[in-house]
Order: structure tokens, then sequence, then C-alpha cells
């Protein structure tokens, strides 16, 4: 397996076609794994309300990203992708529950998300919270309690990350900047501060995550933070164009919504295009963090350019 490599890294850049990999292929069949896992990974909850609401929103569909980056980055390292599916599983949790919470009335105040209702729409506020918290309970117990074939010391190291990136160094953190900014001002360092916190950081809890299991040096740990950096800014730019690019019906939440709120964002600050520049800049950087895995990395060579080219 090739890269059609041309940069001046033999890096390929965004966009150009990785040879004798079949990335669709590839995401169909992680997605039906990561989605069998979902599902088998809810148990007999009591009470039943709480579990309809915990399941409603998690197998709600969803791109399945960061599960999938997980799986990948285990793999790249040389582990097995069925000793990480546990923690790929735990992180779509605590990134549903971070929906479920933006969603509420106190903070972003949607009713449609993934195609469907919002789940305080469907379950009442109280409940949408509660399902949230179980849910983010729940992620660790997936790591601790649920992972086979991990050593221990790999599973403390992910515990860590995935506490680090629940809290006020990652999705809190940015929240709470995020809610300080609203009606404000705000400059491209803020900006960025905020999406590293509350976009960028779960996107790199899970390639970290993925690498500590499959057993990565700290070198290799280190590339995927950067790897992870690239693509999750990159990530967030793609998602202020689509808002306001993209209909409410193919994104499966409401478009629109940056203006409506009046909200900074990239293409606010840059423009369109300068935005769509910046994004693809960031997925070159991130790509060349992957060079010292050549042609193996093509799966997450693959994810980054569908971050930059994603349509929903
Ligand atoms: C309560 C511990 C705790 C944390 C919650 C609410 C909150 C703190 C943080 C908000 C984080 C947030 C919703 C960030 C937005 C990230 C983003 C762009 C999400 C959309 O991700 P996609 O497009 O969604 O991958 P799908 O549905 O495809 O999975």
């Amino acid at each position: 397996m090739t890269a059609t490599a041309t940069s001046p890294e033999g890096v390929p850049s965004p966009g150009e076609p990785l040879r004798d990999f079949d990335f669709k292929a590839y995401l169909n069949q992680a997605r039906q794994r990561v989605e069998a896992a979902l599902d088998a990974s809810m148990g007999p909850e009591r009470p039943e309300s709480l579990r309809e609401a915990m399941r409603y929103s998690l197998l709600a569909g969803g791109k399945r990203l960061r599960p999938i980056l997980c799986l990948a980055a285990c793999e790249l390292v040389g582990g097995d992708a069925s000793h990480a599916m546990p923690t790929a599983v735990a992180l779509e949790m605590i990134h549903t529950m971070s929906l479920i919470h933006d969603d509420l009335p106190a903070m972003d105040n949607d009713d449609l998300r993934r195609g469907r209702p919002t789940n305080h729409k469907v379950y009442g506020d109280a409940m949408a919270i509660l399902a949230g918290d179980a849910l983010l309970s729940r992620a660790f117990e997936m790591v601790a309690v649920r992972s086979a074939g991990v050593p221990a010391e790999r599973l403390v190291k992910v515990v860590g990350e995935l506490a680090l990136v629940s809290g006020a160094p990652g999705l809190v953190g940015g929240q709470v900047v995020d809610l300080e900014c609203e009606g404000k001002q705000v400059d491209l360092e803020t900006l960025e501060y905020i999406h590293l916190h509350k976009t960028a950081a779960l996107l790199k809890a899970c390639v970290v995550s993925g690498a500590l299991i499959g057993g990565a040096s700290d070198a290799q740990v280190q590339a995927m933070r950067t790897y992870a950096n690239g693509i999750g800014l990159a990530f967030q730019i793609v998602d202020d164009i689509l808002d306001v690019t993209a209909s409410s019906e193919v994104l499966g939440k409401t478009a629109g919504k940056d203006l409506l709120a009046d909200k900074t964002t990239y293409p606010k600050l840059l423009g369109l295009e300068p935005s769509r520049t910046r994004a693809l800049e960031l997925v070159r950087e991130a790509k060349a963090a992957l060079h010292p895995w050549k042609d193996k990395a093509q799966p997450l060579l693959a994810l980054a350019d569908y971050v930059a080219s994603r349509d929903r």
C-alpha cells in the first residue's frame, strides 16, 4: 500500500487520494463495528426510563469519528483494535454526554441533534442532565472495568486522559469560556482557546488513548497529540463553515445557529475562503506529524482529509 506522496515531506496533500486504500469501505466497516459495540455496551441499566434516555442519544447515529480515531491510532502503533473498543465506546459516550448537555436550554438551547429532537425535548431537562451524567460515569466504567487484555498501567493512563478531557482542562473549561464570551467580540486567540478545549481536546484524547492501549512510545503519543491538534481545529473551522453553508436537514442539527446567536466563528473572523484555506493548512500539518509511519498511517491520513472535506 503506497500513498501518492507529493509534498516535500512525502506527506500526501489534503484531498489527494491515497493509492490502494479504500477509505469508504474502511469507514463503513469501522462504523458497523462501533455501532455494534455501542449497542452491546448498554447493559440492563435501571431504571428503565434512564436507560431509554441514554440509548436514545447514544444510538442516534452520528459520524462516530471519535471511536474510529481511537481504533485507528491503536492499530497504527501495532495494537489490537478490539482491545481499544471499550475505550472507543467510552469516548463516544463522553461525546454524546457533551452534546446532550450542550443542547440544554441553559447552554446552547437546541431542539435538533443527529436528525432527531434533542434529548431534553423528548425526556425533559432533568432526565437529559441525568442521562448525560450516567453516560459520563459509564465511560469510566467501560475503560476501568470492561477492558480486557490491556495492561493495567495503560488503562490508568487512559483514565487520566478521559478525566482531563471531561473536566476544566477540556470540555468544561472550553464550554465555560464559550458561555462567558456570548454577545462579546472575541479575538482569534480566544476563539482558538475555546475550540482547542471544546473540540480538539476530545479528538486528542481519542488518538492518544488508542495509542496508549496499543503500547505507543512517548514520542508516538506526542506525534498523536500534534496530529489531533491540527485535525481538531480544522474540524471546528469546518463546523463553523457548515453552519453557514449547509442545511439543517443535511447537518441533522440546526444550521445558521452561530449567526442567530451572534457567535464569533472562523468565517466571521477570517472570511469563508480564508477559513477553508486555514482548515487545509491545519490538516496538512496534522498529516505531517504522521510521517514516521509512512503508508501504515493511511487510515489516520484519510480521516484527516475527511475532517476537512466532510459535508455534515
Ligand atoms: C458535563 C463533563 C461535562 C461536560 C460538558 C457541554 C459541554 C461540557 C461541552 C460542549 C462540548 C461540545 C458540544 C463541543 C462541540 C463539538 C462538536 C463540533 C460536536 C459535533 O461533533 P460531530 O459533528 O457530531 O462529530 P456527530 O453527531 O457526528 O457525532
